[in-house]
């Protein structure tokens, strides 16, 4: 069952992230009570029409829905271990990065207390939240995501995994990974140009749909890894990739070569176990199988 109605909801957590969801939830019309360890964060907040609470426990006694959208997992333990009698019967959404098995740990914690447990993974910096490109990712109860659908999609796009608490976290890491090696990969680039008097900002516009095109190429690679024969035909080589020029390259504008180093290391291992014939997809090989 959804619901469209106004819903009591208590914030946990004023920072960047917290304090944009709350404001967000305040704007569609819910009940809003916010609480932050150090005063002064909920003003603006209050001003707009929130609740303020002093202590954390005043904010889930406020209301059944708690969000908790706090630094990490140990700071979710910290503010929540001592309200764990209290929260018995609520529903807990938590937002808070954490690991796959922090979340999962947490969801456990939370199934021990009588608590609801929703865990949430967010795709986007605070100023995208409630606008197109914001997405949240969530996995634990089946029951709170359904029940609390339309006010989570105030925040973004919101996307159900499964009732493993951990699956939205591991998502989250597993987009923030690819995320965090193409902008490595963006950087190296333009420390390689910047010798010739190329500035960031220029190669950012050559960049920006240079490996916007190239995203087409993961459909392909899924396909191969998915398949399990990394031998299709068709496929640019291992041996042809092997990215011993690339790395000579940046050796010659006299920048460090550990990003391209990396990519380099996962092909010759592939190499050098015999599979330098085959496609680049097989470095995902070398990925799973660490040294
Ligand atoms: N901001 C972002 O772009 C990212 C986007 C993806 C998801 N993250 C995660 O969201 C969580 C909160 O992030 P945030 O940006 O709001 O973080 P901060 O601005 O640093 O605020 C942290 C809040 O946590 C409170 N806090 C920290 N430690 C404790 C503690 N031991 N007890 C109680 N509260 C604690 C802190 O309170 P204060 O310092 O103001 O007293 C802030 O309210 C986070 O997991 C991101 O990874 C955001």
């Amino acid at each position: 069952m959804t619901t469209n109605t106004s819903t009591p909801v208590s914030v946990l957590g004023l920072g960047a992230m917290g304090s944009v969801l709350a404001d967000t939830l305040l704007r569609a019309g819910h009940p809003t009570t916010v609480w932050n360890r150090t005063a002064g964060k909920a003003d603006d907040l209050v001003a707009r029409g929130a609740a303020s609470a002093a202590t954390a426990g005043e904010a889930v006694r406020s209301g059944r829905l708690v969000i908790a959208c706090l630094l990490d997992h140990a700071s979710v333990h910290e503010v929540l271990d001592p309200l764990a009698a209290e929260l018995a019967g609520h529903t807990l959404i938590n937002v808070t990065t954490t690991t796959p098995e922090q979340s999962r740990e947490l969801a456990a914690w939370a199934a021990e207390a009588g608590i609801d447990y929703l865990d949430g993974g967010i795709m986007a910096v605070p100023e995208m939240i409630g606008k197109p490109g914001a997405s949240v990712l969530y996995s634990g109860s089946a029951a709170v995501f359904q029940r609390h659908q339309p006010l989570l999609e105030l925040w973004g796009d919101s996307t159900y995994f499964g009732e493993d608490a951990g699956l939205a976290s591991l998502y989250d890491f597993a987009l923030l990974a690819g995320m965090y090696v193409m902008f490595a990969g963006f950087l190296h680039g333009a420390a390689m140009v910047a010798p010739a008097g190329v500035s960031a900002g220029r190669f950012a516009t050559m960049a920006a749909p240079w490996l916007t095109a190239m995203t087409g190429a993961f459909a392909g690679f899924a396909e191969v890894v998915d398949g399990g024969d990394y031998a299709v035909e068709g496929q640019q080589s291992l041996e042809f990739s092997s990215l011993d020029d690339l790395v000579r390259a940046t050796e010659e504008q006299g920048v460090g070569t550990e990003v391209i180093s990396m990519v380099q290391k996962l092909i010759r291992r592939q190499i050098d176990a015999g599979h330098g014939k085959e496609g680049f997809a097989r470095i995902i090989e070398s990925i799973r199988q660490p040294v």
